[in-house]
């Protein structure tokens, strides 16, 4: 899945970005990030992006205020690790009643992050779990399938120099039978590679893509890795 902050470039740019990862094979797109985005932007970057591709648009929301109604579904989730009620149930809450009225399809989401957790780590709350602490990443693991969410998302935080580690997916992989979405520090086919093999379903990629001169062959390599 490609993610594209509409706070990280202008709407120009995002549609650029969108149609080389389109044509380079990503199978999604997410919208969002965890700086304040207002509904007007997402809304238009949602509707200037679908002009170039068919692919299906998720919103990866920062707050109750990333609502689009353009938008084909949005993680409606949970940030389990977090030390704040707002992260764990306030957004959600505000936001439940505009999304039924709206009808968009709401995917339930376990929202784990993981040391270093950059931005979101910070503006989240998180207490950050130890990119290789396979026991408490398996015991919010076993919480999220409990909760029954639908996906479970292991995030080292955007730009960040690292991914959750090996050990740490491939142990809730056996254990959990939540698909598993790893995001945060894929840069290259190699660190793609690791992941996968580790027992990601899918990988969610934003960084290498915003900063990449070659979006379309950066992005090649990147899935060559499934
Ligand atoms: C952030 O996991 C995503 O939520 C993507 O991270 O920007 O490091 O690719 P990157």
């Amino acid at each position: 899945m490609t993610l594209i902050d509409p706070a990280s470039q202008n709407v120009e740019k995002a549609v650029s970005i969108a149609q080389k990862a389109d044509k380079a094979g990503t199978d999604f797109f997410m919208i969002g990030g965890s700086t304040k985005v207002y509904p007007a932007l997402i809304d238009k970057t949602i509707e200037e992006i679908k002009k170039v591709t068919d692919k299906k648009i998720i919103i990866f929301p920062g707050s109750s205020e990333s609502i689009s109604k353009k938008a084909d579904a949005i993680y409606y989730m949970m940030l389990m690790n977090s030390q704040s009620n707002e992260f764990l149930i306030g957004h959600q809450v505000r936001s439940s009643i505009i999304l039924k009225k709206l009808g968009i399809e709401t995917i339930s989401m376990g929202y784990l992050i993981f040391d270093p957790g950059m931005t979101v780590g910070r503006v989240g709350n998180a207490m950050l779990i130890k990119r290789d602490d396979e026991m408490t990443a398996l015991s919010y693991a076993l919480a999220a399938e409990m909760f029954g969410f639908k996906l479970l998302y292991l995030e080292s935080g955007s730009g960040s120099p690292t991914h959750v580690s090996e050990n740490v997916i491939s142990r809730i992989k056996r254990e959990v039978k939540i698909p598993l979405i790893v995001g945060g520090g894929i840069r290259d086919y190699e660190s793609a590679h690791d992941v996968l093999s580790a027992g990601a379903d899918i990988i969610v990629t934003g960084t290498v893509i915003e900063k990449s001169v070659d979006v379309y062959q950066t992005l090649k390599e990147i899935i060559n890795a499934f």
